[in-house]
This record gives C-alpha cells, structure tokens and sequence, in this order.
C-alpha cells in the first residue's frame, strides 16, 4: 500500500490536531491524582441526624492518607473540602472543587473547622483534593451527615 504525498500531509495535519486537542484539554483540566486503595474520608465529631447551635464544631478524619498544604506536592496527601448543602456532580469530581460558601477550602491542611449556619437542616460532607483542589481518583470523600442546627 501506498499513499500519495498530499493524502499523507493530510494524515499528518489531522494527527497534529488530533494532539494540539489533546493537549488543550490536558491544560484546562488537571489531571486526577490516583488515590490509595482503602483511602477513606470521614466527619469525627457529628454523626447523620445530630442536632447542634451554630457556630459549631467539625472535625475531618482520614484513614489511608495524609494532609498537606494546597499548592504541596507530596505522594498520598491532599487537603480538605467541606461541602455544604449540595454534592459534587460527576462531572466536578474531575476538576478543581470551586470555592464558596459552599466549598469550603482548607488548602492550610487544617483538620478542623467552626462553621456557622443558620437554623435548619444542613448537609455536610468532606471531600479531598489534591495539590491543585482536584478531587482523587477514586475520590477520598465522607458519606454525607444531614445535621439540624437549632
Ligand atoms: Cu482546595
């Protein structure tokens, strides 16, 4: 077989636009940094269904990892989100978790936090992200706690 100069240029754009795409979406979305087996995070101090008076306490427990600071290269760590009153959709679990009231940023590696809420029923859940606020892949999250807040 063989193939005439100008069908072979032609292969050889479409390869290297077949690339360049490859290689814009590689920039927009980082990649997911790959999470331990058996990497578990967890809500220490409240459990599905407690009552509490805001500003209250939340403790963000994790197994099978360690904390590290945003912006902190380091193999099998990340940091601590805390989601409030929504999920992740599929779609966000593969790129960096937004930050608002929210999501909750503790790119510092804090593993605790006051937070104020007003009354009513409120769901809470921790996710991980890596370096670059990107959840895992698996993702590191808690199951979600819905709380009451009086
Ligand atoms: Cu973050």
């Amino acid at each position: 077989m063989s193939l005439s100069p100008r069908a072979l240029a032609s292969c050889g754009a479409a390869i290297m636009t077949a690339a360049l795409t490859v290689a814009i979406a590689l920039a927009q979305t980082p990649p997911q940094t790959p999470s331990p087996a058996g990497a578990a995070a967890y809500i220490i101090n409240l459990k599905d269904g407690d009552t509490v008076a805001s500003p209250f306490k939340v403790q963000f427990g994790l197994t099978g990892m360690g904390v590290a600071p945003a912006g902190v290269s380091a193999e099998g760590t990340g940091h601590h989100h805390l989601i409030i009153d929504t999920r992740l959709s599929d779609d966000e679990m593969k790129r960096p978790i937004p930050a608002d009231a929210q999501h909750v940023h503790f790119g510092r590696g804090q593993t605790e936090a006051m937070v104020t809420l007003p009354p009513g029923r409120h769901t809470l859940q921790l996710v991980l992200g890596d370096m670059s606020h990107v959840p895992h892949n698996p993702p590191v999250m808690s199951p979600v706690v819905t709380v009451t807040v009086r």
